[in-house]
Parts: structure tokens; C-alpha cells; sequence
């Protein structure tokens, strides 16, 4: 999505998205029929599509018109091949996905359709590009699209190294961290287990290289959770109450986890979950969980990729 000022400036503003970019071309409400994004595709072959949701807030449902889509990779790292005909794709999160030209030769929309206020739909060739196939005439696809097979993230294994760390029950790891995450209304702050994170003045890898100090005396309470080596954590991420600016992609640096429980689910994998690195944490009654192993120190960031929050 495409805004036009400020992150800081937007928060306290409009939240509204101009337009839905597809490779850096797309068109806006009762904008001109601009050219939009053109992916050309000959027949008969196989195609490697990588999609990245560069997105500040909204999550896109992406698809193409005719074609099944089979992912093969989430945040970089591979799956069992997974049929689906559409995708949602929150904000900080990738897939990779293979796609078959075994339709007659013309134009099928690509679509990444926002779930964001007042944006939504395809009029105009909003939220899309163009899928054409040589020898198609140079026009606006004429094709529609009703999802009848989506992406569910529970249905997504780990092609190697599948086994969760730890043992396999919930509060099963060395260590058990649960992190509630809300918003704060009256000091405008997004909140992890009551705290805001406030950046130091001086970066905080900086600091502790310095050897002065420890981390945990550098950032102000309840911003950081010290954790020790070569161990498995749990983080469970309660999903949010509140429906505005939700539901929050949690990503962490410097690991990829085990997704033992998908946050719109209740079923636990502790056997095969898909790994990746930004996990949808859901709605109310939620409570997305990952494991992982404390194998690369160094201070890194849990966050939500909603840019919004982040600045909060
Ligand atoms: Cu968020």
C-alpha cells in the first residue's frame, strides 16, 4: 500500500492507503485507468512466483485468475508443496509459489486485495496486475475469480528439520514467555505485557559491545526479555480483542521458529509446522505460539509488522 506522507504524520491522520502497488504500478479510487503491472508468461511452463507483502498494515488476499497456485516456501524457508488457489500474506511475510500455464492463451488478473477500510475490491483494475500469455492481445483481463480452495497456515509443513524443539506440549520449552499485546489508548503506546518500547539514544548492540553495561540496564523496564543460550523458548501470542488494526503479524529477528499453533486455529503441531519468521497472531481466543532455539545471540527485535504499531 502507498501513502504519500510520513508514517508519524499518517498515524495521527488518515490511515487510508492510496493505492495497492503491484511492482510499483497500480491504480486508486476514481483514479485513471494508468497502466498497471504486467507479468509475461509463455505457455506450458512452470513459474516460480516470490510474493512479499512490503505492506504497512493490511494483510492482501492474493490470487490469479484460472491457475492453482502450489506454495513452496514461506519467509524463506521451504514447505511440502501446497495446492491453493489464494493466499492471504500479512504484512512482513513472503511465499513462494509455483504456478502452471495450462490455461488458453489470454489475460487473468493478478489480485492482492487489501483488508483495509474503504479499499477493498477490483474496480478499474484496483489491487492488480496482469497475467499475459504471449500471443494474448494487449488488454485489461476480463476474468473472475472466486476462492474456493484459500491458504490455512496449519496445513503448511516444514520440508526439512519439521521436528518443533522441546518437548511436545504447550509450556513444554526451557523457557515460557506468554506476550499480550494491546494498544494503549491514552498514552497512544502498543504495549507488550504493559510496556511501550522507547529506542535508547545510542543503539543497543552498540552499547552492549562497550562492555560497560548489560543490556537489561540500558532500555527502560519491561522492554526486553534476557534470554540465555542454546535453549528452546516458547512465546505465545494471545490474539487481539480489539478488531481495529488487527490482527498483528508478529516477526522476530534473527530466528526462524516452529509455528505450533497458527493464530487462527487451536490445534497444536508439534511434528511438522510450517517454520517461518512472521506469524498472523490472530483474533480473541487466538493464542499463536512458536518455538525456537536461542542459537544466534544478539538483541532482536519481536515486533509487529504493522508499521503503525511499530512506531508505537
Ligand atoms: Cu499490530
Amino acid at each position: 500500500m502507498m501513502w504519500h506522507s510520513l508514517a508519524s504524520v499518517v498515524l495521527e491522520g488518515d490511515l487510508l492507503a492510496d493505492a495497492t502497488l503491484i511492482n510499483g504500478r497500480g491504480r486508486y479510487v476514481n483514479g485513471p485507468a494508468v497502466p498497471l503491472s504486467v507479468v509475461n508468461v509463455q505457455g506450458l511452463q512452470r513459474y516460480r512466483f516470490r510474493i512479499i507483502a512490503m505492506s504497512c498494515e493490511t494483510k492482501f488476499t492474493f490470487a490469479i485468475d484460472g491457475h492453482s497456485l502450489t506454495v513452496i516456501e514461506a519467509d524463506g524457508e521451504y514447505t511440502t508443496p501446497l495446492e491453493v488457489d489464494s493466499l492471504d500474506v500479512f504484512a512482513g511475510q513472503r511465499y513462494s509459489v509455483i504456478m502452471t500455464t495450462n490455461q488458453p492463451i489470454g489475460n487473468y488478473w493478478i489480485r492482492a486485495n487489501p483488508d483495509i477500510r474503504g479499499y477493498p475490491g477490483f474496480d478499474n483494475g484496483r489491487n492488480s496486475a496482469i497475467l499475459r500469455y504471449n500471443g494474448a492481445p494487449m488488454t485489461d483481463p476480463s476474468t473472475s475469480f472466486v476462492s474456493r480452495n484459500p491458504l490455512k497456515e496449519v496445513n503448511l509443513h516444514a520440508l526439512f528439520n519439521p521436528m518443533v524443539p522441546g518437548n511436545p506440549w504447550p509450556g513444554g520449552a526451557d523457557i515460557n514467555l506468554n506476550i499480550a499485546h494491546t494498544f494503549n489508548v491514552q498514552k497512544f503506546e502498543y504495549q507488550m505485557n504493559g510496556f511501550a518500547f522507547h529506542p535508547p539514544s545510542l543503539p543497543v548492540l552498540l552499547q552492549i559491545l562497550s562492555g560497560a553495561q548489560e543490556a537489561r540496564d540500558l532500555l527502560p523496564e519491561g522492554s526486553i526479555y534476557a534470554l540465555p543460550s542454546n535453549k528452546v523458548i516458547e512465546i505465545s501470542l494471545p490474539g487481539t480483542s480489539v478488531r481495529l488494526g488487527g490482527p498483528h503479524p508478529f516477526h522476530l529477528h534473527g530466528h526462524t521458529f516452529s509455528v505450533v499453533r497458527s493464530g487462527d486455529s487451536k490445534e497444536y503441531n508439534y511434528l511438522n509446522p510450517v517454520r517461518r519468521d512472521t506469524v498472523n497472531t490472530g483474533f480473541r481466543g487466538g493464542n499463536a505460539t512458536i518455538r525456537f532455539v536461542t542459537d544466534n545471540a544478539g538483541p532482536w527485535f519481536l515486533h509487529c509488522h504493522v508499521d503503525w504499531h511499530l512506531e508505537m
